[in-house]
């Protein structure tokens, strides 16, 4: 068996819109529920907004001449709904500014040779849509709309793109938008999850439905959608803890994976969510059933899981780095949730194939060095913990290809830059490129070295 990944993986460098680009009144665009959200008092940990972060809707050359010296084979970017309707919905004008704009990423990118990868959906809901009818609480408007938002970049779009993402964590949509309240639109409670995530799943498999009726057989591309999974790590191997692990993946990817791939969701999450939790209709399920052409995976760290507690959101489990003899999982990053273990994500890996049986697509994975945000430029580009990090899990991925034999076609690096990284502001940096935030410099890390000389290693020519 070959020790090198096929000559058609793909591996590249992912972004959101919010949080690259900036110009938020410009050309038409409108505010989105994370323009609201960011600039309300306490939203984000350094009062930090997506006004002018990365300014890459003017850089937008400059930033893909920087993927075409690192050598890269895909992009992942979304799209901003509130450029190309800036209010949302299906009755509301198309804006030829923004609809210009990504076709002009997207002629250019393909110039350079490099594929083009479309998350039609990386949180950033049009606030007209919020304000009209609660945005993701109303199924049969967000349903609609979602469609008809996804007909027009299929429309203007779809002779170049042929990799489409749907959503991008939707759990982070439903649970951290909509429970905890810490993402936009900031709602709290236990009930509007499992409404919204339910919306959610049924918007991406009618925008699934639609492309597969109308517009792959012409334009032959993929669609699918992007789930997020930290791998659940039993914290010992008692039977509950053991059971607690696989509870915890249920109600974090089960949840949208079960009902998309599978048709159902999970008992754990019916036992415990009850009357909360939305049925689907017949009609419903046999859309959604199979919506998804492949597995798209957002991972970045492991969590060692114990059973207990009362946190509901997350099917009464306990999380923790700290293993039975006291010592940490791995390398702490910058924020609290995230340590290094490559291990979890070949476990990971070799879990999603052998339970959904589809090829893999890592659209993100990544690592936030400490004190990137305070420390010299001339330091940070030497982000030794984030090359052990890349280090290790890219191995761990060549071994499940290689080794294991799981169908994994794509990686996708969290992130090509710097930038507005949500509830942390601009205290948490996860590019492989600084960003000085006032100059809008561009300066690569030795990660981002790192990253183009294992790929061109490690790729089969
Ligand atoms: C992802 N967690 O979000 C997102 O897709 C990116 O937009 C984001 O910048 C990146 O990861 C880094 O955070 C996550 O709490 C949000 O475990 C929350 C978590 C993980 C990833």
């Amino acid at each position: 068996m070959s020790t090198k990944l096929p000559s058609d993986f793909v591996w590249g460098y992912a972004t959101a819109s919010y949080q690259i680009e900036g110009s938020v009144d410009v050309d038409g665009r409108l505010p989105s529920i994370w323009d609201t959200f960011s600039h309300r008092e306490g939203a984000t940990k350094d009062g930090g907004n997506g006004d002018v972060t990365t300014d890459s809707y003017r850089r937008w050359k400059e930033d893909v001449a920087l993927l075409k010296q690192y050598g890269v084979k895909a992009y992942r970017f979304s799209v901003s709904w509130s450029r190309v309707i800036p209010l949302g919905g299906r009755d509301d004008p198309v804006n030829d500014a923004g609809i210009k704009h990504y076709r002009d990423l997207v002629e250019e990118l393909v110039r350079n040779d490099i594929t083009p990868f479309v998350t039609l959906y990386h949180w950033d809901l049009p606030q007209g849509l919020q304000d009209r009818y609660g945005g993701w609480l109303n199924k049969e408007e967000i349903v609609k709309d979602y469609v008809n938002y996804a007909r027009l970049l299929f429309e203007s779009y779809g002779d170049l793109v042929k990799n489409w993402i749907t959503h991008n964590e939707p759990w982070c949509v439903s649970v951290l938008g909509h429970a905890t309240g810490v993402f936009a639109p900031g709602h709290t409670g236990n009930t509007e999850n499992w409404i919204v995530g339910h919306n959610l799943i049924l918007a991406h498999a009618y925008a699934v439905k639609l492309y597969r009726e109308q517009y792959k057989p012409s334009q032959g591309g993929q669609i699918g959608i992007t789930l997020d999974l930290q791998w659940q790590l039993p914290w010992d191997d008692s039977p509950e803890n053991i059971e607690a692990a696989q509870r915890g993946i249920d109600f974090k990817l089960g949840r949208f994976a079960d009902p998309i791939y599978k048709g159902f969701y999970p008992d754990s999450v019916k036992e415990l969510i009850g009357d909360r939790l939305p049925e689907f209709t017949e009609e419903e399920l046999a859309v959604v059933k199979g919506s998804s052409d492949f597995f798209g995976l957002n991972t970045y760290t492991t969590q060692l899981v114990q059973d207990g507690g009362d946190n509901e959101i997350q099917g009464n489990v306990k999380y923790t780095f700290t293993r039975p003899d006291g010592t940490q999982l791995g390398t702490q990053a910058h924020v609290p949730w995230l340590q290094t273990y490559p291990e979890g994500f070949r476990s990971l890996l070799n879990y999603l194939w052998k339970t959904y049986q589809l090829p893999i697509y890592v659209t993100e994975n990544g690592f936030a060095a400490k004190y990137e945000n305070t420390r010299p430029v001339e330091e940070v580009v030497h982000d030794t913990d984030r090359i052990e990090y890349y280090e290790g899990y890219a191995n761990a991925l060549l071994r499940a290809v290689t080794e294991d034999g799981v169908p994994v076609k794509s990686y996708f690096a969290w992130s090509l830059l710097d930038n507005f990284e949500w509830a942390d502001g601009y205290d948490t940096r996860f590019g492989v490129t600084y960003v000085d935030y006032s100059s809008q410099k561009r300066t690569p890390k030795d990660s981002a070295k790192f990253l183009t000389k294992w790929f061109n290693e490690h790729i089969s020519s």
